[in-house]
């Protein structure tokens, strides 16, 4: 049914402007997502996750204020549960830290680092060496994630965390809480600072992670430049919405 719809408005769109639809899927081949930035454990950061998946290409764009400056704060894709955030009240263990272990059931695993250069797998989940030290981070990437995470993206499972967070406001990781991932790192140092689940960027879609708490300003933006192209946004998104189910039907083969 979908497949139907998506490919006969292509088919129309096509007809009708046929110059316009090739310059669309070459200049926007792909689908968007967005993911607007929550604060986790009191971190003040807010910012904007935004990423292009093209088969298994991702394009990453972050925007992100309120980061702990000069200390490396991982940053990762987390698949596989509920694509969902969780809040300060899910510290369960009381050590006043919502810590890795507690957002995994909402959040998932990692399925891809996004480290500044290097490999981007989950294996360089911890490398801080590679991850961003700025306190207003500006961070671009394009690089090849799994076929799981490019799911987790058309299923609405990719979720954006930005980890390390100053809970004490000494100026740098510390503190007697150790890490739940290594407990030679203080909690401080993985802690997630700040979550955001990603949903499809194109118009007419509804966040999936609830409630939005200040990224409208951005989202009308972009809404509205979407409308400005017209046809060519129309014919993107359809066609977005084909390959997003061809990929689907392969997923369910294997
Ligand atoms: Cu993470």
């Amino acid at each position: 049914m979908r497949k139907a719809f998506a490919l006969s408005t292509v088919a129309i769109a096509a007809a009708a402007f046929p110059l316009l639809t090739m310059t669309g899927a070459s200049a926007a081949a792909g689908a968007s997502y967005q993911a607007d930035l929550s604060a986790l454990n009191e971190s003040g950061v807010s910012g904007t996750g935004m990423v292009t998946v093209d088969g298994t290409s991702a394009t990453v764009t972050i925007e992100a204020t309120g980061l702990v400056e000069g200390a490396p704060h991982a940053q990762h894709f987390h698949i596989g549960a509920q694509g969902a955030c969780p809040t300060d009240a899910d510290d369960t263990d009381g050590d006043g830290f919502v810590s890795v272990t507690e957002g995994a059931p909402f959040y998932g695993d990692i399925g891809a680092s996004l480290t500044t250069k290097g490999d981007t797998s989950p294996k360089s989940g911890l490398a801080i060496d590679r991850f961003p030290t700025d306190g207003s981070e500006s961070y671009s990437r394009t690089f090849d994630v799994s076929e799981d995470v490019a799911q987790a993206f058309a299923d609405g499972t990719a979720v954006l965390v930005l980890h390390g967070v100053d809970k004490d406001g000494s100026g740098t990781y510390d503190g007697d809480v150790k890490s739940d991932l290594d407990p030679s790192l203080p909690m401080e140092a993985t802690a997630p600072a700040a979550c955001g689940a990603f949903s499809a960027a194109q118009m007419g879609a509804t966040p999936a992670g609830g409630a939005e708490t200040g990224g409208g300003s951005t989202a009308g933006v972009e809404q509205g430049t979407a409308i400005g192209v017209g046809a060519l946004a129309l014919a993107g998104a359809a066609a977005a919405g084909a390959i997003a189910y061809r990929r689907r039907s392969a997923g369910e083969q294997a």
